[in-house]
């Protein structure tokens, strides 16, 4: 790098130093810790996505966030110019520039790194980074030392899009890099217009069964219920009712991970809404769950990420079979798009069951939503979804090209039937639905659009399958590196003993699973366990914890 470039970067480094004594690495969703440890590392992700910008000379994306964590965290991640979470091999990179102890270190590693990867630092290209942040107060001071960072690299502008859900700043970088439009406007525009659009297909026989009851929605107390109370003025066929809108602590009692991990009613919500269907976004609004609330009970009836992933792929085979249906006696073979379902080991056994039942291909991946993408790009339609109600669709590029020739082709000779409205259907989702990353506000719309497609209430929806029961534990322990996996976090290969014991345990419970994992966001191993009844499940989890400690916890001789 040259000397004006080197002066700059020394200068606005020295008023960022890291906190001493603390080693963060870039996990599953970045990097998060408590606010006031994150101001350094947070001006240094700015410098990571400039270069990353200048690197694929494309816009790039900086979102501050903690999604579902308490309040006083915060976090930050990059979205890479196609929208999705940064290159992976930039994570070692993330890692090491977050840790540099002084700028002259940061410079010497920027130096390194940008020889290998061949990027210029002189100013040449002009990058460009879109940052975001939510509703935490600590954003606000982070925001700026985000500013500092990305404009402390020649030629790199920092564009401020203010208080954002993550999937929005991700569908903007996305949008921007494929040379559309990409306003906040323009987001809206997009869900509602296909949202409509959906609508305007629904199955004759099923608008006399439309769901028209309300649907409340869980905010979370963060960003996404403002934005979806933004969003619903501009859909008529649908009656939303936001709570928790920002006036409460974030996360606290309320939103998609509580109500996803607790099972129970999240505040703002009572006896008074038992018979509606519920939904609950998370802090960030990338998560959604829907729920609906038991009489006299504070339990909820949860219908998690797995049962929405459920929906989707029976809508979305349904769609594919009305195009590939015998038509004048021959079966219309022009193109075999390859659908697949990918989850992970989180999905509830019965809900893999079901979809594989259904004749589907699905597949699994370590938890983090960058594997789930990655793998979901393989296939013409890839569905994925984590149990906590993180997930989304993909669609190929040589699938929607030939959707559109199809749709073109059938609008003129089949005008009526079917089989256009199902080519148009599933160009709608292909726009309604946020191909960047999970988003709930775009998952809500196109739950919200299939059940009216199909006629269903919550209840029906549900009964599609029953899940096990299960259990989630996190037992903390003093190095949760000590611990790990292989097989998509099924078998734990490290320590070695802990996978036998786990298995002794497990056979000892009907349709027992259960797997240990250590946590990418925080400093714990999680214990999943799944039984044939609620107390087993119970059980089993609280075993493995047992052996969790034995092996690893603070008291562990080993
Ligand atoms: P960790 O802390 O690695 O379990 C959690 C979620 C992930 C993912 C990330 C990112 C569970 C069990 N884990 O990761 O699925 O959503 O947060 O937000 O829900
Ligand atoms: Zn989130």
């Amino acid at each position: 790098m040259n000397e004006h470039q080197r002066s700059i970067l020394l200068h606005s480094a020295s008023r960022f130093s890291p906190p001493p004594g603390v080693k963060l690495s870039y996990g599953t969703a970045g990097f998060r810790a408590d606010a006031s440890l994150l101001e350094s590392t947070v001006f240094r992700v700015g410098i990571l996505a400039a270069l990353r910008s200048i690197q694929t000379r494309s816009v790039t994306g900086l979102m501050i966030t903690a999604s579902h964590n308490q309040e006083s965290d915060n976090g930050v991640k990059v979205a890479d110019p196609s929208g999705g979470m940064l290159s992976q091999h930039w994570e070692p990179f993330a890692d090491a520039l977050t840790n540099a102890a002084d700028p002259n270190t940061l410079l010497q590693l920027m130096d390194d790194f940008a020889t290998k990867e061949k990027i210029s630092l002189e100013g040449a290209y002009g990058g460009e980074v879109l940052l975001a942040r939510d509703t935490r107060p600590s954003g606000v001071f982070l925001a700026e030392a985000a500013k500092q960072g990305i404009t402390s690299i020649m030629g790199v502008s920092a564009t401020d899009m203010g208080v954002m859900t993550t999937p929005q700043l991700h569908w903007m970088v996305r949008s921007r890099n494929n040379g559309m439009e990409a306003s906040e406007h323009n987001y809206y525009d997009q869900l509602s217009s296909s949202f409509r659009c959906l609508m305007e297909y629904i199955p004759q026989g099923n608008r006399n069964n439309i769901v028209n009851d309300k649907l409340i929605v869980d905010g979370s107390d963060g960003v996404g219920g403002e934005k979806l109370e933004i969003l619903k003025k501009m859909l008529s066929d649908l009656s939303i009712d936001v709570r928790n809108r920002g006036d409460g602590v974030l996360n606290e009692g309320v939103g998609a991970d509580f109500v996803q991990k607790e099972k129970v009613v999240p505040r703002g919500f009572g006896p008074v809404d038992v018979g509606f269907r519920c939904a609950s976004l998370d802090g960030d609004a990338d998560r959604l769950v829907y729920f609906s609330i038991q009489s006299n009970s504070n339990k909820i009836v949860l219908v998690d990420g797995d049962k929405i992933l459920s929906l989707f792929a029976l809508f979305i085979k349904e769609q594919l079979n009305i195009l590939t249906e015998e038509e004048n006696g021959k079966v219309n073979k022009s193109y075999q798009a390859r659908l697949g379902v990918v989850q992970t080991a989180y999905a509830n056994g019965a809900s893999t069951h079901y979809l594989k039942q259904l004749g589907l291909e699905v597949v699994f991946t370590p938890t983090g939503v960058k594997y789930l993408h990655e793998k979901a790009s393989e296939y013409d339609i890839g569905i994925y979804f984590e149990a906590n109600g993180h997930g989304t669709i993909l669609f190929s590029e040589s699938f929607l090209c030939w959707l559109e020739g199809k749709n073109n082709e059938l609008s003129s000779t089949s005008k009526g039937s079917e089989q256009p409205k199902a080519a148009l259907r599933l160009l709608a989702v292909s726009k309604l639905i946020n191909q960047a990353v999970g988003d709930s506000l775009s998952g809500l719309l196109l739950v919200e659009a299939i059940l009216k497609h199909m006629g269903w209430s919550m209840l029906i929806w549900n009964e599609l399958y029953h899940d096990l029961p299960s259990k989630q534990l996190k037992v903390k322990v003093v190095d949760r590196t000590a611990v790990s996996t292989a097989n998509a976090e099924t078998v734990v290969v490290r320590p070695v003993g802990i996978q036998d014991a786990i298995n002794a345990e497990t056979a000892k419970y009907p349709q027992g699973r259960c797997f240990i994992r250590p946590s990418g966001t925080e400093d714990v191993i999680r214990v999943y366990a799944e039984a044939s009844s609620q107390e087993a499940a119970d059980s089993l989890a609280n075993s493995v914890a047992r052996l969790v400690d034995r092996f690893l916890g603070f008291n562990a001789t080993e």
